[in-house]
C-alpha cells in the first residue's frame, strides 16, 4: 500500500512534504505519454513546457516513458545509464526477455529523464499480449488499428516496467490520453501497489462527434455513446479510454469544458482540471519582442513578394498576415467559419474601399506532392529581381564614386548603360504571370476533395487583384529549412498580426497561447478550453489582444460575422494602435506560465500522499503561491478595495483601461474571501481533490 513507509500524520501540522522528518526523496513520479519526445500534437507541448518546472521540484525522481523511434531518440535523446539501481535492475529485467528499453535524458529544458520502450522489437508478443488484455478487461483490439496494437504494446511493456520495480514503495504514475491508456488497465488489474492519474486531453468520441458536424454541446446528454463508437468503428478504442479513466485514482483534465463533455461521454467527472501552461520566456527589454515582430514580418514580406509577384498592385505596409494552424481538422479546429468570415471580410474591405490587404496562411498538413511549380518560381523571380537590382546598384555605386572622386556630378541619364536597362527591363518581364498567384503552395494529393480548396472554389477567394483578402494555403508545418518559407513556428507567429483559431472542439488548444505569450493578438472560441479560461480570469480579453467568439450561444451563421467583426475592426486599427495592443497582449503571458499553473498539477501529485493531513481551509498553504503573487492577476482590485489605476490606452477607445478584474473574490453563501493569487478553479476543486485523495488511498 502506498502508506507503507509514509507516516499518516504530520506532528508539525505543515502539509507532510513541508515537514523535514517525511521521506519525501522516496517518491517516484512518472509520466507516461504516447508523445514523449514524439511529436503528434498538443500533449507534446504539454510535456515539454512543463518538464522544467517538474524537474525543479522533483528533481532526480522523475522519469517520463514514451515509445522509442530511432529518429526521435537520435535527435533529442542523450543516451545514458539509469543512475537509479531499482530502474536499472528493472530495465535488464525487461532486456533480459527479450524487450529494448532506452534510458536517457530528453534533451529540452530541465532535461528530463526519458524511459523509452521499442514497439517494434515487442511486436512479436502482440498476439499474447491481446489475449491477456482480453481476459484483463474484455476488450478485444483488432488486427487492423495499428494504433491501437501499438498502444496496447506500449502499455503492456509500462505494466511489465511497474510490476517489475518492486523495490520502490511509493510510485505515482500519470498516464496520458487513451493510447497510454492500456498500461494503467493492466497495472490497476495486476494490483501493482501505486497511484495512478490518468488526464484525458480530448475525448476519442468527442473529437469524432464533432467532426462530423453534429450539434455536440447541446446534446451532451442525448448521444448512445456506445452506438455512436460503434458506428465509427471506435469502439474498441472507446472501451480503452473508458476503462483507463475509470481505473485510475484520480482523472483529470485540461479545461472545464473537456470535464463536462468527459462527465457524459466517459461517465467520470475529472477530479480536478489541471490547465496547460507555457514555458515563458521574458525579454529583459520590453521593446525585444516588437523588434522580432518587426524582422519576422519581414522575412513574411519576402515571402509573399515571391508568391504575388506580377500582381504586387498592394501596399505592403499596409499590409496584414493572419494564420490560422495545427492538426488539420477543418471542421474541429474551425477553419471552415474562418473561410466564411474571410469572405465577408473581403467584401467589407471592398465596399468601404479600405487600403488594407490581409494575407491570410492556413498552416495545417495535408496529403501533399512537394511544392508546386508556380509556387518556386515565384520566389526565383523574385530572387532574380533581387540579383538585378543588387548588380545595377553596384555599377551604380561604382561608376558614382569613380565620378565624386573626379570632382563631378554625374549625368544621371548617362551613369547607367544600355545593357543595364536590358537587363533591368528582362527582369521585370520574367515578373509577367498568365495565373493568379496560387492558393496553395504544394501539389495536393487530394486537390478536388479537400475541404479548404473546395471552400475557396465556393466562396471565390482566388487572389484576383480585386480581392483584399488574400490566401495561402501552406500545407506543411513550417520550418526554417524550407526553400519557400524558410521560418520556424516560433519565428512566423512573431511577424504575422493575428491568429485566428475559430475551433469548435478544442479541449484546451495551445495556439492561441502560444500567441499571447509572443505579444501577437489572437482569436479563440468560448467553445476551446483556453478560451473558457480567459473568459474567467481576464475582464476584457479583447483590449488585450484575445477575441472571443461565441460559437456555444450562437449559430454559425452570427459566429461567422461576430469573427468577421472582431477582423474588419482589427484592420482599421492604425501602427500604433496595433503596437500599444501587442503590449497588452504580452503582459498577459504571466498568466499562462506553468511557474503558476503548474503548482496544480505537482501540488496534485502529492496529494496522492499526503491529503488525510490537510485542513480543509479556504486556502490551504499549497494552493496559495505567496509571497510569490502571480503578476498577470497581483494588484487587481479585491473585494473592498479600490479600482486598479488605469494602464494603456485602449487600442479602439482611447481611453484608460482598468486593469484585469478579478471576476470574483467571493464564494456565494459562504463569506469566505479567496485567496487573490489561486487560481479559482483550484479552489473550488480542493475539497473534492482532498475527498477523492483519501478515497485513493483507501482503494489502493
Ligand atoms: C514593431 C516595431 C516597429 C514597427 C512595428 C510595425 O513595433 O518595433 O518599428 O513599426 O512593429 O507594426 P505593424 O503592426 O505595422 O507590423
Ligand atoms: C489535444 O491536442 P489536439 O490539438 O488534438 O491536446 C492538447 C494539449 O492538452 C490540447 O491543447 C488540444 O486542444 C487537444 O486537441
Amino acid at each position: 500500500p502506498l502508506s507503507r513507509s509514509v507516516s499518516m500524520t504530520s506532528l508539525s501540522g505543515l502539509p507532510p512534504w513541508e515537514d523535514e522528518g517525511l521521506p519525501v526523496e522516496d517518491l517516484l513520479l512518472f509520466e507516461v505519454a504516447w508523445e514523449v519526445t514524439n511529436k503528434v500534437g498538443g500533449i507534446y507541448t504539454v510535456i515539454q513546457t512543463k518538464s522544467k518546472i517538474t524537474v525543479d521540484e522533483w528533481g532526480e525522481n522523475y522519469f517520463l516513458m514514451g515509445p522509442y523511434y530511432e529518429h526521435n531518440c537520435k535527435t533529442q535523446v542523450e543516451v545514458c545509464e539509469a543512475p537509479n539501481p531499482a530502474i536499472k535492475k528493472t530495465m535488464d529485467c525487461l532486456s533480459s526477455s527479450g524487450c529494448q528499453v532506452r534510458f536517457g535524458r530528453w534533451l529540452i529544458e530541465g532535461c528530463p529523464y526519458v524511459i523509452l520502450f521499442d514497439i517494434g522489437a515487442a511486436a512479436w508478443n502482440l498476439d499474447r499480449w491481446k489475449g491477456e488484455f482480453w481476459d484483463t478487461c474484455g476488450i478485444g483490439l483488432p488486427f487492423h488499428d495499428r494504433e491501437a496494437n501499438d498502444a496496447l504494446i506500449f502499455g503492456s511493456m509500462v505494466a511489465w516496467f511497474f510490476k517489475e520495480l518492486q523495490d520502490m514503495p511509493n510510485v505515482i504514475a500519470h498516464f496520458h490520453e487513451w493510447q497510454a491508456g492500456a498500461g494503467l488497465i493492466l497495472c490497476r488489474s495486476r494490483k501493482v501497489p501505486m497511484a495512478t492519474i490518468f488526464t484525458t486531453h480530448a475525448t476519442l468520441l468527442g473529437r469524432y462527434l464533432c467532426a462530423g458536424n453534429v450539434d455536440f454541446y447541446n446534446n451532451l446528454d442525448k448521444f448512445n455513446i456506445d452506438k455512436e463508437a460503434g458506428d465509427r468503428q471506435i469502439y474498441h478504442r472507446y472501451c480503452l479510454e473508458r476503462a483507463a479513466v475509470h481505473c485510475s485514482h484520480v482523472f483529470s483534465t485540461v479545461s472545464q469544458i473537456t470535464a463536462v463533455e468527459a462527465d457524459h461521454i466517459l461517465h467520470r467527472k475529472p477530479d480536478v482540471v489541471t490547465p496547460n501552461g507555457l514555458n515563458v520566456k521574458k525579454f529583459s527589454a520590453m521593446h525585444e519582442f516588437q523588434n522580432l515582430h518587426s524582422t519576422n514580418k519581414a522575412k513574411i514580406q519576402e515571402f509573399v513578394r515571391g508568391h504575388f509577384y506580377g500582381h504586387l498592385d498592394f501596399n505592403l505596409e499596409k499590409t496584414l498576415y493572419f494564420f490560422i494552424a495545427g492538426r488539420y481538422e477543418f471542421s474541429n479546429k474551425g477553419a471552415d467559419i474562418f473561410l466564411e468570415s474571410l469572405s465577408r471580410l473581403n467584401y467589407l474591405l471592398r465596399v468601404h474601399k479600405s487600403d488594407m490587404t490581409v494575407v491570410v496562411f492556413f498552416i495545417m498538413p495535408a496529403k501533399t506532392n512537394n511544392f508546386n511549380v508556380e509556387t518556386l518560381k515565384g520566389q526565383a523571380v523574385r530572387k532574380q529581381l533581387w540579383d538585378t537590382a543588387h548588380s545595377v546598384k553596384e555599377k551604380f555605386g561604382k561608376r558614382l564614386y569613380e565620378s565624386l572622386l573626379k570632382g563631378e556630378i554625374p549625368d544621371m541619364n548617362k551613369i547607367l548603360d544600355r545593357d543595364d536597362f536590358t537587363i533591368m527591363k528582362r527582369a521585370i518581364y520574367a515578373t509577367q504571370r498568365h495565373s493568379l498567384p496560387p492558393v496553395t503552395t504544394h501539389n495536393m494529393l487530394e486537390d478536388s476533395t479537400d475541404p479548404i480548396l473546395s471552400n475557396v472554389r465556393r466562396i471565390g477567394l482566388f487572389n484576383a487583384r480585386t480581392d483584399r483578402v488574400k490566401v495561402v494555403f501552406h500545407p506543411e508545418f513550417l520550418s526554417s529549412t524550407s526553400p519557400l518559407l524558410p521560418m520556424d513556428y516560433e519565428e512566423f507567429v512573431r511577424g504575422c498580426h493575428l491568429g485566428v483559431f475559430p475551433s469548435y472542439y478544442e479541449p484546451w488548444g495551445y495556439t492561441p497561447g502560444e500567441c499571447t505569450v509572443m505579444g501577437i493578438p489572437s482569436v479563440t472560441t468560448n467553445l476551446s478550453g483556453f478560451g473558457c479560461f480567459v473568459e474567467e480570469h481576464v475582464s476584457d480579453p479583447a483590449a488585450y489582444g484575445i477575441y472571443i467568439v461565441d460559437r456555444r450561444f450562437r449559430a454559425a451563421d452570427e459566429s461567422c460575422n461576430q469573427l468577421t467583426h472582431f477582423m474588419f475592426a482589427f484592420c482599421q486599427q492604425t501602427r500604433r494602435q496595433r503596437i500599444i495592443q501587442r503590449n497588452r497582449t504580452e503582459r498577459l503571458s504571466d498568466l499562462l506560465d506553468w511557474k503558476y499553473l503548474g503548482r496544480v498539477s505537482t501540488d496534485m501529485n502529492f496529494f496522492f500522499f499526503y491529503t488525510h493531513t490537510l485542513s480543509e481551509t479556504a486556502c490551504p498553504k499549497w494552493g496559495c503561491p505567496e509571497p510569490e503573487p502571480n503578476p498577470a492577476t497581483h494588484g487587481t482590485r479585491l473585494e473592498g478595495e479600490g479600482t486598479h489605476p488605469g494602464r494603456d490606452a485602449t487600442p479602439s477607445q482611447g481611453t484608460p483601461q482598468a486593469g484585469l478584474e478579478p471576476q470574483t473574490h467571493q464564494r456565494a453563501g459562504t463569506g469566505q474571501t479567496r485567496c487573490a493569487t489561486a487560481p479559482p478553479h483550484y479552489q473550488s476543486k480542493e475539497k473534492q481533490l482532498i475527498n477523492v485523495c483519501c478515497l485513493c488511498i483507501i482503494k489502493v
